[in-house]
């Protein structure tokens, strides 16, 4: 096969994040060709290529159409074939994508190299937020989530707009067994979003706090963080210890904190460890004791341990608990 200079489809496919077809189709339908593709070659993509692909990628990540973003791909950055140019610094900040963005409601599945993140019926954040997701672009995930919870609040954020993609992302994985980079991306930039609020929150009100942790073994532990920012702005002192805590750590965090509540996250039925339950240390005065997560659901717990079953019941019952 000929090869000139520059990357061929499938590694500028790679490259951004998406699937080849994707890129001929950008090509075909909306002019974003390499520069100097002569039909019946195979196309090379340049540095100048790649950065209009990079763009393009940008303005769809921040919920332009296709042919919007690939307008504005191509204003910004139009082809020419002078190689000797420089190449325009094509990073995310630099254009005004934001003020092309219009929602396509057609458009409900966010390609992911091939596959597909199935977002039927999500909004236009949620879809947004799917789509950087899928191209690992950090930086948008995190200015999406940051402007959702400016814009929305903590529980809407969590719930209309990370929700539906975890469940797209955890979906896609039992499907094809893929994707587990972006949970990781995406569980990071949510810790960090959610996490900045809790660190910007008034002083708490509560004395004692409220300890937080995940059980052995379990590595899930996002609506603990969710459930950390939203009581810790609502002035409940938190304590997170993040998910997979040794039960040896538990024990020693309990009796340094003197906590009011504490509260085991288990994501997985089989972390879902009585024997945990069991070595909670007594303290006086006493704490609540509290489980939640589908991990614990029919697990026999001791008459002192409550289940809590959903985010709303979870913050109702600990902000009264901790109080
Ligand atoms: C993100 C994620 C990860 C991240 C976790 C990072 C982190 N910091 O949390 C990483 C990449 C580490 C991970 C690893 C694995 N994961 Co994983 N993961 C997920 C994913 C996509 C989201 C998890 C999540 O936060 N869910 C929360 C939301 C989206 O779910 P929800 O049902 O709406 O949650 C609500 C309820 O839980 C309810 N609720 C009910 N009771 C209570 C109680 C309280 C107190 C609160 C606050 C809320 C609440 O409110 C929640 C939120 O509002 C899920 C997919 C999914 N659908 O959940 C898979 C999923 C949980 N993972 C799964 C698996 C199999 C794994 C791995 C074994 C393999 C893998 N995929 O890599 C490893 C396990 C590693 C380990 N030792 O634990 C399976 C679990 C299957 C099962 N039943 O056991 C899932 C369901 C994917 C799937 N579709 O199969 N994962």
């Amino acid at each position: 096969m000929a090869d000139g200079p520059g990357l061929s489809v499938g590694a500028a496919a790679r490259r951004i994040g998406v699937a080849p077809a994707t890129l001929r189709t950008w090509d075909r339908r909306y002019g974003i060709t390499p520069t100097d593709h002569t039909p019946g070659r195979p196309r090379r993509y340049s540095p100048a290529d790649l950065a209009r692909l990079d763009l393009m990628q940008h303005a769809l990540n921040r919920g332009a159409t296709t042919a919007d973003a690939a307008a504005h791909a191509l204003a910004a950055l139009p082809p020419h074939r002078d190689t000797a140019q420089p190449v325009p610094d094509a990073g995310p900040h630099d254009h005004p994508v934001g003020t092309l963005i219009r929602i396509d409601p057609g458009e409900q599945a966010t390609r992911a190299g091939g596959s597909t993140l199935r977002l039927g019926g999500a909004g236009r954040r949620a879809r947004g937020l799917g789509r950087a997701a899928v191209a690992l672009d950090a930086g948008t995930v995190h200015r999406l989530l940051t402007e959702s919870i400016a814009a929305t609040g903590l529980q809407v954020t969590w719930d209309d707009v990370v929700r539906p993609v975890l469940v797209a992302v955890g979906q896609r994985w039992a499907d094809t067994g893929a994707g587990v980079e972006i949970e990781h991306l995406l569980s990071d930039c949510v810790t960090a979003a959610f996490g900045a609020v809790a660190s910007t929150a008034a002083l708490p009100v509560t004395t004692r706090p409220v300890l937080l942790a995940g059980t052995p073994g379990d590595q899930h532990g996002l609506p603990l963080v969710v459930l950390a920012a939203t009581l810790t702005q609502r002035g409940v002192a938190c304590q997170s210890m993040g998910p997979d805590l040794p039960t040896v750590a538990l024990v020693a965090a309990i009796r340094r904190s003197g906590p009011a509540v504490v509260l085991l996250w288990s994501q997985r039925r089989s972390t879902a460890d009585q024997q945990v339950l069991r070595s909670l240390p007594r303290t006086r005065p006493r704490y609540h004791r509290f489980v939640g997560g589908p991990g614990w659901t029919g697990v026999v717990l001791p008459p002192q341990v409550v289940h809590l079953e959903s985010l709303q019941q979870a913050l109702d019952t600990i902000s009264a608990a901790a109080a």
